[in-house]
C-alpha cells in the first residue's frame, strides 16, 4: 500500500537540505519527483523547495517546511490514501481534475530550464554543478518577482515606498521587494562573491561562510516606471567567476562585459520569458504557470541580420549629436528607395531588447548634450544585452566601441549603447566613424 502522506513526507525529507549542500545530482532528484504525475504534490515539492533556498537558517527553513506541509495537508493532500477506496474517489479527481488539459496530452518531455543547464554541465566533466545551483536561484528570484507582479494590482503593492535610489529615482514597493528577494536568493546560494543590484549604493560582499566564486551584477526590476501601468518589466543579469573568492575585491566585478560568463533577463510580460545565454547561444524559456517550470520554448534565438524596425525615444531627439541624428533620419526617409522602418519604443529595456531580438532592428539609448553617457547602466543594462544580442549574431556598439570591450570604472556607470541587428548596427558604426574622421 502506497500512502501519498507518507511520500509527501519523505519528499520534506529529500527536501530537509540547506540550499547551500544541494548538488547536481540532488536537482536531478527534484527535477524527477517533480516531473510525476502528482500535481499537488508535485507543487508542494517545488513551494518547499522555494522555501528551503530563501533560508539559510535551517530552522527557519524546518518551520516553514512543516507549515507548508500542514497548509496542503488542510486541503487532503498529505492523508491521502491511494489504495483506500474511500479515498480514492478523491484522489482520482485530484489528479484527473488537474491533468485534464488537451495540452498536457501532448507534453511528453519537457526541457525545463533544469534539465537545459543540467544538460549543458554534463559537457564540461569538471563542473561541480555551481552555475547550475545558482542558475536555480535566479529562476526561483525571477519565479517569486512574476508572481508578485501579477499579483502587484490586487495585493496593493504598487506605490511608492517612500524611498529614493542610488539613481535618484523614486523606488517602488516592487522594486525594493525584488532587490530583497534576490539579494537574499543569491546569498543562501552560497554560490555568490559579491553582487552590484542597481538598487543599492555600495556592492554587498558576501560574508565569507557563505561565499562562493561568482559575481552577479543585476537590475531586479528594470522599467518600474511602467509597473503602474502594466507595461513588461523585467529582470537583468550578468554573471562574473572571481578570480580570488577569499581576499575579493571591487575589480572583480568591473570588468569588460566580453568576460562576463553567462547573461539574460527575465520579463513579466503576457508570458513570463527567461532568455539566457552561457556563453553559446541564446536560449528563450517560457513558464508554465500550471507546472511551475521554464520550459524551453525558443531554442537558439537568432536576430535577423537587418530589421525593419527603430526604438528610441525620439523626446530626446533636440540634444542628439550628429550621427544619431543622421541615422533616426535615415530610418524615416531611407536614401535608397527602401520603405522606411517602423518605431517602436516601450521605455522598458527588457521588453524593447525583447522584441529587438525576435524581429530584429536597432535598439538606441544613446547620449546626447543634456547626458553625454545616456541612461542606461553598464554592467547591469549594457553589458547583459549586448552579450546576448553578440551570442544572438547581432552587435552592440556605444559610439566609440564594441559595447562589451568597455571597462566600467564604477559600478552604477552609464553608458550610450546601440545595439540590434548586424547590418543596422554597421550602418550606424559607419555614421559615427564618418564622424570621427571629420574632426
Ligand atoms: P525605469 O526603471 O526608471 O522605468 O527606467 C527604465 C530604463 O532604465 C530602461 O528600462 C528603459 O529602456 C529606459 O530606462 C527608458 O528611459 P526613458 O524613459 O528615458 O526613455
Amino acid at each position: 500500500m502506497w500512502c501519498l502522506g507518507s511520500w509527501v513526507t519523505n519528499c520534506l525529507t529529500v527536501l530537509w537540505v540547506r540550499s547551500s549542500t544541494i548538488s547536481g545530482p540532488y536537482l536531478q532528484r527534484l527535477e524527477l519527483l517533480k516531473c510525476l504525475a502528482i500535481p499537488r504534490a508535485r507543487n508542494l515539492v517545488t513551494h518547499t523547495l522555494a522555501s528551503v533556498a530563501f533560508s539559510s537558517d535551517e530552522e527557519v527553513v524546518w518551520h516553514g517546511a512543516t507549515e507548508l506541509f500542514k497548509s496542503n495537508t488542510i486541503d487532503g493532500v498529505g492523508d491521502i490514501d491511494v489504495d483506500d477506496e474511500d479515498d480514492n474517489e478523491v484522489n482520482e479527481s485530484l489528479i484527473i481534475g488537474e491533468m485534464d488539459h488537451a495540452a498536457d496530452a501532448h507534453r511528453t518531455d519537457l526541457m525545463t530550464m533544469t534539465r537545459f543547464v543540467l544538460n549543458e554541465q554534463s559537457k564540461y566533466p569538471e563542473s561541480r554543478g555551481d552555475f547550475t545551483i545558482l542558475l536555480s536561484h535566479i529562476v526561483l528570484g525571477c519565479k517569486f518577482v512574476c508572481s508578485a507582479v501579477n499579483k502587484a494590482g490586487l495585493a496593493n503593492i504598487i506605490g511608492l515606498a517612500g524611498e529614493t535610489n542610488v539613481q535618484g529615482e523614486e523606488q517602488k514597493k516592487l522594486d525594493v521587494l525584488s532587490n530583497e528577494v534576490f539579494i537574499k536568493a543569491l546569498v543562501s546560494s552560497g554560490r555568490t562573491c559579491i553582487l552590484v543590484s542597481e538598487e543599492d549604493e555600495e556592492a554587498t560582499f558576501v560574508e565569507a561562510s557563505k561565499r562562493g566564486r561568482y559575481c552577479v551584477v543585476f537590475d531586479p526590476l528594470d522599467g518600474s516606471s511602467n509597473i503602474d501601468c502594466g507595461v513588461s518589466i523585467g529582470t537583468i543579469f550578468g554573471i562574473y567567476m572571481v578570480n580570488d573568492s577569499h581576499e575579493p575585491t571591487l575589480d572583480e566585478v568591473l570588468q569588460p562585459g566580453k568576460k562576463m560568463l553567462a547573461a539574460g533577463y527575465c520579463m513579466y510580460g503576457s508570458s513570463c520569458t527567461f532568455v539566457l545565454s552561457t556563453g553559446s547561444g541564446v536560449h528563450g524559456f517560457t513558464l508554465d504557470p500550471s507546472l511551475g517550470e521554464f520550459i524551453l520554448t525558443h531554442p537558439d534565438i537568432k536576430i535577423p541580420k537587418k530589421g525593419k524596425i527603430y526604438s528610441v525615444n525620439e523626446g530626446n531627439a533636440k540634444n542628439w549629436d550628429g550621427p544619431t541624428t543622421k541615422y533616426v533620419e535615415k530610418c524615416k526617409f531611407p536614401e535608397d528607395g527602401s520603405s522606411p522602418k517602423s518605431l517602436r519604443y516601450i521605455g522598458s529595456m527588457v521588453a524593447d531588447v525583447h522584441r529587438t531580438l525576435l524581429y530584429g532592428g536597432v535598439f538606441l539609448y544613446p547620449g546626447d548634450k543634456k547626458s553625454p553617457n545616456g541612461k542606461l547602466r553598464v554592467l547591469y543594462e549594457v553589458f547583459p544585452m549586448s552579450f546576448l544580442m553578440e551570442q544572438a549574431g547581432g552587435q552592440a556598439f556605444t559610439g566609440r566601441q564594441r559595447a562589451l570591450d568597455l571597462v566600467p570604472k564604477k559600478i552604477h556607470e552609464r553608458s550610450p549603447i546601440f545595439l540590434g541587428s548586424y547590418d543596422d548596427v554597421e550602418e550606424i558604426k559607419a555614421l559615427y566613424a564618418a564622424e570621427e574622421k571629420k574632426e
